[in-house]
Formats: structure tokens, C-alpha cells, sequence
């Protein structure tokens, strides 16, 4: 009800620094015409500061894919969510389906860096989503239940974090599910989120994410409860990545 679309683009592992630096100038040579949602950009950690510097720092949101649960010290190889908000970002993905199954992120674990992104006042955007065997089992409602009650911290409304509902099975494989499927599972994602968050939940940003391209953007985004989406391989292509936000 009334909350500004987000569309955002997780960047992935993907391209170089002059390739950072192009497609957030595209992106921004484009941005006169998606005036209906909020844009946001999060590109690899070493492409933030060039691509944040292509967008005009404020132009659009930029964000990180992930950050530590600490908030700094002896952990090498981590970045922490100060060092992402004194890069100039506003938001992380966190939780990932690519790092919960190929580097064992928990829900223990996504809520403690949520914590930690909410802490250096960061917008966490937290995703969650079902196997294709647990779809096929009906478990899939059930699965993304106990993964929002796992992950999301207590702080998380407070903090306008965002709740990203991406089907493993629909993940850079150009399969999508049926509109009907979406909307089912954000009604109960919207469900969950009210009842955690009192007064608060019914205005969080849910989006969907999984194989979303300019041509079957429309369709999503207009279903109930679909606040805006993140975007994968789309966002690697500024035309796309926009066309995708005009069809808001
Ligand atoms: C899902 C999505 C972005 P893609 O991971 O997070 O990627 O749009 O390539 O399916």
C-alpha cells in the first residue's frame, strides 16, 4: 500500500572494472525514464567505489551482495557493514541462495549480518526461498516461513529491510513460476511479516527475484504483495536492467 517499488540488481561475480564503471553509466544515462521505483545497484565489492562513482554517488541505491557478522578485527577476506556504508552503500543482499548452498550460510548466521548491516545503518535485503524438491513435496510456504523467522532480526522494521523471495529453481535457469505461485507465496510471506511486525510489516518491501527480464517483468511486479524485484543476470545489460524497472 503506497511503497515506492524497489528494483535492484545483484551484480553477481561479473565483469571488470571498466565494465562496472559502463554499466552504472548506463544505467544512470537511463534513469530520467523509470521515474515509478527506487533503483539499486550492487555490484561485486572491489566495483562499489567505481561504480558508485559512475552513478553520481546519490542517483541510485547502491549496495553490497554480502558482509561479515563481526563488526571488524582478525577475519581475513570479510568486509564489514561499516566498511560497506563508508563505501557509499545504503543496502546488502543477504542470505543469498548461492551462499547458503555453496557456503553454508544459516538462518543463525544471515540474521546475525543483518544485525550487523542494521548496526552501521545499512538496509538489509534478506533472501529466502525454496528447492525445487521442497516445492515439489508442498513444503515450499513452510520452507520460506521458518526461513524469514530465522533470519530476519528483531530490528529488521525498524530498519525498512527488505525481503527478497527467490525459488532456488527459478535462479539464472530462465524459468519463472506461474504468476498465480508468486502471488500465493507473497501473500503468506506478507502474512508472516504482518504478524512478526505489527503495524510495521504490512509496508516492507517484498520482492521477487528468479529469471526476471524485461518481458515477463509487468506481470510480476503488478501482483499483489510483489514490492519490486531483484534481478540478476538482467541487471548485467543497463537496457534491460531499466526496461525492467519502466515496467513498473
Ligand atoms: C536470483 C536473481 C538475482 P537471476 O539470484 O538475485 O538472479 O535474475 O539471474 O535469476
Amino acid at each position: 500500500p503506497g511503497v515506492r517499488p524497489l528494483i535492484a540488481g545483484n551484480w553477481k561475480m561479473n565483469g571488470t572494472l571498466r565494465e562496472a564503471a559502463a554499466l552504472a553509466e548506463g544505467v544512470r544515462a537511463g534513469l530520467d525514464a523509470v521515474g515509478g521505483a527506487d533503483l539499486l545497484i550492487c555490484p561485486p565489492f572491489v566495483h562499489l567505489h567505481v561504480a558508485a562513482a559512475s552513478m553520481g554517488w546519490k542517483a541510485v541505491g547502491i549496495g553490497g551482495q554480502d558482509c561479515a557478522a563481526e563488526p571488524n578485527g582478525a577475519h581475513t577476506g570479510d568486509v564489514s557493514a561499516a566498511m560497506l556504508a563508508d563505501a557509499g552503500c545504503g543496502y546488502v543482499i543477504l542470505g543469498h541462495s548461492e551462499r547458503r548452498a555453496d557456503r553454508g550460510e544459516t538462518d543463525a548466521l544471515v540474521r546475525a549480518k543483518a544485525e550487523a548491516a542494521i548496526e552501521a545503518g545499512l538496509i538489509p535485503v534478506v533472501c529466502v526461498g525454496e528447492t525445487e524438491a521442497q516445492r515439489d513435496s508442498g513444503e515450499a510456504e513452510a520452507v520460506v516461513a521458518a526461513q524469514m523467522a530465522g533470519s530476519l532480526p528483531e530490528g529488521f522494521a525498524v530498519a525498512k529491510g527488505v525481503v527478497a523471495y527467490e525459488p532456488v529453481w527459478a535462479i539464472g535457469t530462465g524459468r519463472t513460476p506461474t504468476e498465480a505461485d508468486i502471488a500465493a507465496m507473497h501473500a503468506r510471506m506478507r502474512a508472516e511479516i504482518a504478524a512478526r511486525f505489527p503495524g510495521q510489516g504490512e509496508t516492507l518491501r517484498l520482492l521477487y527475484g528468479g529469471s526476471v527480464k524485461p518481458s515477463n517483468a509487468a506481470g510480476i511486479l503488478a501482483l499483489p504483495n510483489v514490492d519490486g524485484a531483484l534481478v540478476g543476470g538482467a541487471s548485467l545489460k543497463a537496457a534491460d536492467f531499466l526496461g525492467i524497472a519502466a515496467a513498473v
